[in-house]
C-alpha cells in the first residue's frame, strides 16, 4: 500500500537544515567565509571551480579553511562543463584554475598561490619549501604520475595492465612507509600543508581505481586507511570530501578518459557506485550525521525548480515522482510514482554531485531514495552520463551565470 505524497509545502516544514555558511563548518556553498572576524578583514579572493571538481582548487581551499584566513569565493566554469565567463578570461587569460586574489595580486599555480599565502600569513605545519617537506611534494607527484600512467592509457594487454597496476603499488609503498614512520596518521608528526597536498589526488584516487581497477586503495593500504579516517576527522576536510559516485564521473572528461581493465571485480564496482547500495562503499568512514537526511532535502527544495527544469522527463510528472522520492526519504514510508517516471529519478540520481550539492552521507541518502522510488515502476536509466564532456552539469542551465 502506497502511503500519502507529502506535498512540498509539507516537505517545507521538514527541511529543518541550517549551517551558518559563513562562520560555521567547511562548507561547499559558501561565497563568504570570515571564521568570526569582520568583512573588512578580507584580503583573499578564491576562485575555484562551480562543481568543487577541481583538484588543485580543493588543495588551495583546505589550506584556507585549516588556517581560517577570512576569504570570499568566486565560481568559474571548468571547459568541460561550460563556457569560461569572459570575466574571469580577463583576469586570467588562460582560464587556468585555481586563482586567488590577495591584496589585489593575481595569483596562479597552486603552489605558487600556497607559497604566496605561507609568506603573508604563515605556514601550516610546516612550510612549502622546508626539507622535510620538499621530498614529500616529490613523492605525492610521482604516485600522481603513476595513478595517471595505470588509469589514463589502455593497456593493450593483461601483462600491461598488471605492469602499470605494479608500478602504482610501489609507490603506494612507499607512502604507507612515510605514514608508518612518524608517530600519528599523518604525513609529518604533525598535521601539516603535506596532508593537504596529498589530499585531492588521494580522494581521487581511492575513488578511480575502486570504479576502473577493481582496486580498494583505502582498504588495501592501512597506513593510508589511517590517514583518510584522520583527515575524517576533521571539520575542514569533511567539508570538501567528495564522494566516489562524483569522482568517477568527473574525472574522465578531465583527465582525457579513464580506462577500465574489465574484471569481474571492477564491475561489481561499476554496479554498486553507480546503482548502490551506497552505503558501506570506502569513501567515508565517519558516522553518518543525524542530520543528512534533512541537509538533502533543504538542498533539493532550495533548487527544485532548475531541478525539475533540467530534467529531461514532464515537469508534472517528474515534480510528483520527486516528491514521492523525498517523501520516502523523509518517512521511510513506500511512495509508489507516476509510472514512467523511473527514468526522471535515476537522472537525477546520476547528477548529485557532492560536496558541491550537499556532504557526501545527504549525497548517499537521496541518493538511495531516488533509486528505491524509481526501482518501485522500472528499470529504466537515465540519459547516460557522457564522458568526453560534462555539458550536461553546465551552471548557466542552473541559474548560475
Ligand atoms: N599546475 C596548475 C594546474 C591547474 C590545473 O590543471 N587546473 C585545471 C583544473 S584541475 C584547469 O583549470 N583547467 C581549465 C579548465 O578546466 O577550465 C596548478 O597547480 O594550479
Amino acid at each position: 500500500m502506497s502511503v500519502t505524497r507529502l506535498s512540498f509545502p509539507e516537505l517545507e516544514t521538514l527541511a529543518t537544515y541550517q549551517i551558518d555558511r559563513v562562520n560555521g563548518p567547511t562548507n561547499a556553498q559558501a561565497d563568504l567565509r570570515l571564521f568570526g572576524k569582520s568583512e573588512s578583514d578580507v584580503r583573499v579572493t578564491l576562485y575555484r571551480d562551480h562543481h568543487a571538481w577541481c583538484p588543485y582548487c580543493q588543495k588551495v581551499w583546505l589550506w584556507l579553511e585549516e588556517k581560517q584566513i577570512p576569504y570570499q569565493i568566486k565560481k568559474v566554469t571548468m571547459f568541460c562543463y561550460g563556457n569560461k565567463e569572459g570575466w574571469y578570461k580577463s583576469l586570467v587569460p588562460s582560464g587556468m584554475l585555481p586563482a586567488l586574489e590577495l591584496d589585489g595580486r593575481v595569483i596562479t599555480e597552486s603552489d605558487d598561490i600556497l607559497l604566496a599565502l605561507e609568506r603573508t600569513f604563515g605556514t601550516l605545519g610546516y612550510g612549502l619549501e622546508d626539507d622535510k617537506v620538499l621530498p614529500l611534494r616529490r613523492l605525492e607527484r610521482l604516485l600522481f604520475r603513476a595513478w595517471c600512467s595505470w588509469l589514463c592509457s589502455r593497456a593493450t594487454s593483461s601483462g600491461d595492465e598488471q605492469r602499470q597496476r605494479d608500478q602504482f603499488k610501489v609507490v603506494v609503498g612507499k607512502v604507507e612507509e612515510v605514514l608508518g614512520s612518524t608517530p600519528g596518521a599523518y604525513f609529518l608528526d604533525q598535521f601539516s600543508t603535506v596532508d593537504v597536498i596529498f589530499t585531492p589526488f588521494l580522494e581521487r584516487m581511492n575513488a578511480s581505481l575502486f570504479y576502473y581497477k577493481g582496486y580498494s586503495l583505502r582498504e588495501e593500504n592501512p597506513r593510508l586507511a589511517d590517514w583518510f579516517a584522520a583527515m575524517e576527522s576533521r571539520e575542514t576536510y569533511r567539508g570538501t570530501q567528495s564522494d566516489f559516485h562524483t569522482h568517477a564521473h568527473d574525472l574522465p572528461p578531465q583527465l582525457g578518459g579513464c580506462w577500465s581493465n574489465g574484471e569481474q571485480k571492477t564491475k561489481n564496482n561499476q554496479v554498486q557506485v553507480d546503482s548502490g547500495p551506497w552505503f558501506g562503499l570506502p569513501d567515508v568512514s565517519y558516522p553518518e550525521p543525524e542530520t543528512s537526511r534533512a541537509e538533502a532535502l533543504q538542498r533539493v527544495l532550495k533548487h527544485r525548480a532548475n531541478i525539475i527544469k533540467v530534467n529531461p522527463a514532464d515537469d508534472k510528472l517528474f515534480e510528483e515522482a520527486l516528491s514521492c522520492a523525498l517523501t520516502y526519504m523523509m518517512t521511510g514510508e513506500v511512495c509508489v510514482p507516476p509510472p514512467g517516471s523511473d527514468v526522471a529519478l535515476r537522472y537525477l540520481r546520476d547528477r548529485i554531485s557532492v560536496p558541491r550539492d550537499m556532504s557526501i552521507y545527504a549525497g548517499k541518502r537521496l541518493r538511495e531514495a531516488l533509486e528505491a522510488t524509481a526501482a518501485l515502476v522500472g528499470n529504466g536509466q537515465g540519459t547516460p552520463i557522457p564522458v568526453n564532456h560534462r555539458r550536461d552539469q553546465d551552471p548557466a542551465n542552473f541559474g548560475k551565470k
